[in-house]
């Protein structure tokens, strides 16, 4: 079954940025905790600068991009993006050009993505508004007329080439399950582009698995997303030329919100669930996406949503530097 996604995703230009399957560790002490067999997919080790989600994403992404002669990349996010200080890297490393269009304030303090940017020389513009979008059009505009071909990426890397990295990795959780002996009832991740999700999500349907995509909303990094995700599902299947079965009401009943009143909000609970899972399993969570996202599965086991024996595979997608970007929020904790 996977092979037969496989085949369909064949003929999409791919760059090899990981290389290699992420594992998927069993996580002992946290299974007995919570009364269910639980997994973690180690994305958070994509293999390129602090890996996470965005990596399978750009495989597809920067292949599109090769593929047709752009020598530029822009890309959006907030200060704190963990997509757009990887895209930028990637890039260079496959010999693009990277210009990032941050929403933040002009004096945000340089600290984690945003350090790490700074500190790869990497060129940053920040914009204090609500979207960052016409600034990205008025500098590709701007690089035309130099004769340069910029590809700008959106919010996440959450397009239809985007969102082929996560059917990918869903038939790449199919294979890994099959070696292990388990199939999963529920894969659980953070949410906030819908990229993961739409691409997990259409990647399980298509093999008709019966596992079931958990998304977390941490906190409305988007608005209406259920609707957003299931566009991007549709989207993608038709990129790929099939067709799948699934509802905005199927990804609206799987989709939960754990923001913690909103996005970027960092709370007691927050701090405590990276401190949990650090200390049981040897893993750190961030506080911006994961942790929000196994505290939403923590509670989706402790009301029975998720019912006791359940396998649950949960979906590091990295972003450890937001610990050092919000180093103050999270000492008020300590
Ligand atoms: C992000 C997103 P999706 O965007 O695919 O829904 O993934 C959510 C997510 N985990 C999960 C981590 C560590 C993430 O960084 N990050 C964004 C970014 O700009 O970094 C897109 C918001």
């Amino acid at each position: 079954m996977s092979l037969k996604l496989k085949t369909l995703l064949a003929r999409f230009p791919r760059v090899e940025l990981i290389g290699f399957q992420t594992p998927i560790q069993y996580l002992p002490n946290l299974s007995q905790r919570l009364g269910i067999e639980l997994y973690v997919k180690r994305d958070d080790l994509t293999g390129i600068a602090i890996g996470g989600n965005k990596v399978r994403k750009l495989e597809y992404l920067l292949g599109d991009a090769l593929s047709k002669g752009y020598d530029t990349v822009i890309t959006t996010g907030a200060v704190h993006s963990n997509h757009a200080f990887v895209t930028a890297l990637a890039a260079k490393k496959l010999g693009l050009n990277a210009l990032l269009v941050l929403r933040g304030k002009k004096d945000a303090p340089v600290k984690g993505n945003y350090l790490l940017d700074k500190l790869m020389g990497i060129e940053v513009i920040l914009v204090d508004a609500k979207s960052t979008y016409p600034v990205m059009e008025e500098v590709a505009e701007e690089l035309k007329a130099k004769g340069k071909k910029a590809y700008i990426i959106p919010v996440g890397g959450a397009s239809p080439v985007g969102t082929l990295g996560y059917v990918r990795a869903a038939a790449e959780i199919w294979e890994q399950e099959t070696a292990l002996g388990v199939e999963f009832d529920y894969v659980v991740h953070a949410a906030g582009s819908g990229g993961t999700f739409a691409g997990l999500t259409l990647g399980f349907n298509l093999m008709d698995s019966k596992t079931e995509v958990i998304g977390i909303d941490v906190g409305g990094l988007l608005k209406g997303l259920p609707e957003k995700v299931f566009n991007l599902i549709g989207e993608t299947a038709g990129l790929i030329g099939c067709v799948h079965n699934l509802t905005e009401n199927h990804i609206a009943a799987h989709l939960f919100e754990y923001g913690f009143g909103e996005y970027g909000r960092i709370t007691k609970e927050v701090i405590e669930t990276i401190r949990l899972v650090g200390a049981e399993e040897g893993i750190i969570l961030d506080p911006i996406y994961t942790a929000k996202a196994f505290y939403g599965l923590m509670d989706l086991t402790r009301n029975g949503k998720i019912a006791p024996g359940s396998k649950v595979l949960f979906v590091h997608t990295g972003g450890m530097p937001g610990i050092f970007q919000y180093d103050e929020k999270v000492r008020e904790f300590i």
